[in-house]
């Protein structure tokens, strides 16, 4: 009998947190030695980014971090999850250390320590030196050796600090996403073979941060993988339609996290990518396979799974044009994912610890009336998506913390700044916050430990 019901607390050791990304949040994209990242030059393309928004100063968090802490912990936000810029540690990919880099960092531990704030810190989160973009970026396995270098640089820097590592933020988004189908950075259209070995490469990178964290992490250190799985969801809670879902999942997700714990690539995948196959040395797998102490999932949306007809294994359903999304246009409203991404991922890679690095939405307009912002639609989604992730926990899956997307609004990529994540708004102009109704929800939520 597991003691967790519906409207009981979330357990006493469960981690509410909130996260960003350095790239999307810091602003000073060229200051203190900081080198360019494929970011700054993507922003600077014209068409690539709405509104030809840069992240030249963003949330200019690079300034007001010590602020900013101030406010997470005084709506009880205990832990954060950020990125550290590569390019403002090795301005160049893999030259010289630029010591102010480490030294801002150095300063942003600090101020979380005084306020009472645990960092969860990832070692990538897209922001690739432009340097290393012109010789080849993801294409070029030496991307994957300054990104050791870099990884054994900064964990040995920061081991003191930080005890929670990821080592990549969502593999598919700087390599599919990026190289594939070109709408992120640095937006090129390769072909399958090239794109397939951008993914091999970053497996070896998460291999390497992995190990990187084991050599110098010190012994209280942990890492893991934070991925944005594809989500199936079945249309029924029905074994058919759980298991056509499975089946679903096991396809979608087998080039990263099927290969990250199958110890290499599956003969199905083989099968399927045929000549576009990655290229693999001895002992690669040695490496991405390296045991971790945690999964992330970034989880936002899903898709509906049912049972195939005709002998099919699955059906994935299209959704009707009418379902309801959030104003990014991928956002499909389906807060079930927070029960299935997590339970798949411990019944098929037998997960022990899982957190959910990631979750939230985003909206185009919300204005700030009488100094508040009523974003009902916001604590709709994140009291939807709870309640999901505390049945699984009920139903024995192990999810020991919640990072919510994002605490401030910030560079939404490709999207600039029109599209806003946060549970604190931000105005661009003045650089004023001011904590949305959502954030006094979630305030609520981290106080009682219940879905209020
Ligand atoms: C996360 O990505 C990021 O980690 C974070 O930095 C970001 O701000 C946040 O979510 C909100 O977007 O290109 O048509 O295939 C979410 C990544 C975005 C990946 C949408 C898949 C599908 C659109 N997802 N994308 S498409």
């Amino acid at each position: 009998m597991n003691p967790l019901t519906y409207a009981s607390p979330f357990p006493s050791t469960f981690v509410f947190g909130a996260a960003a990304a350095a790239a999307q949040i810091e602003g000073a994209a060229f200051k203190d030695g900081k080198g360019p990242s494929i970011w700054d030059t993507f922003a600077r393309t014209p068409g690539k980014v709405a509104g030809g928004d840069t992240l030249d100063v963003a949330c200019d968090h690079y300034h007001r971090f010590d602020e900013d802490f101030a406010l997470m912990a005084s709506l009880g936000i205990r832990h954060y999850r950020l990125s550290i810029a590569w390019p403002r540690i090795f301005p160049d990919g893999d030259g010289a250390v630029n010591q102010a880099g480490l030294d801002f960092y150095r300063r942003v531990f600090a101020s979380m320590a005084r306020h009472g704030i645990t960092p969860w810190v990832t070692l990538f989160h897209w922001d690739l030196p432009q340097a290393l973009e012109d010789r080849g970026g993801w294409t070029a396995r030496a991307t994957v050796e300054s990104f050791a270098r870099y990884a054994d640089t900064v964990v040995k820097a920061f081991a003191g600090d930080v005890r929670h590592w990821i080592t990549l933020n969502e593999i598919r988004c700087f390599t599919w996403l990026a190289y594939g189908i070109g709408n992120k950075a640095p937006g090129r259209r390769e072909s399958d073979a090239i794109v397939n070995q951008t993914i091999h490469h970053a497996l070896l990178a998460h291999g390497h941060a992995v190990r990187a964290v084991r050599e110098f992490g010190g012994p209280q250190a942990r890492v893991g993988l934070t991925d944005n799985c594809d989500v199936s969801v079945p249309v029924t809670e029905t074994a058919a339609d759980i298991a056509a879902a499975e089946a679903w999942f096991e396809d979608k997700n087998a080039h990263i996290l099927g290969a990250i714990h199958g110890g290499g690539y599956s003969k199905a995948y083989l099968e399927r990518v045929g000549d576009a196959a990655p290229k693999v040395q001895a002992g690669d797998f040695d490496l991405i396979s390296l045991p971790t102490d945690f999964l992330g999932l970034n989880v936002y949306t899903a898709t509906y799974v049912r049972a195939g007809r005709d002998g099919a294994r699955y059906e994935a359903l299209a959704l009707p044009a009418n379902y309801p999304r959030a104003d990014s246009p991928w956002l499909n409203l389906v807060p079930q994912a927070m029960y299935w991404a997590p339970r798949m991922c411990h019944a098929l890679y037998g997960h022990r610890s899982i957190y959910i690095t990631e979750n939230g939405c985003g909206y185009n307009h919300e204005p700030v009336q009488g100094g508040e912002v009523i974003d009902l639609h916001r604590r709709d989604y994140l009291r939807g998506h709870l309640r999901e992730m505390h049945r699984a926990i009920a139903d024995g899956v192990p999810v020991d913390g919640y990072f919510l997307w994002s605490f401030i609004d910030n560079f939404e990529w490709e999207d600039g700044y029109e599209r806003r994540f946060g549970i604190v708004h931000c105005d661009f102009e003045t650089q004023v916050r001011t904590p949305k109704l959502s954030a006094r929800y979630y305030a609520d939520v981290i106080r009682t430990r219940c879905i209020v």
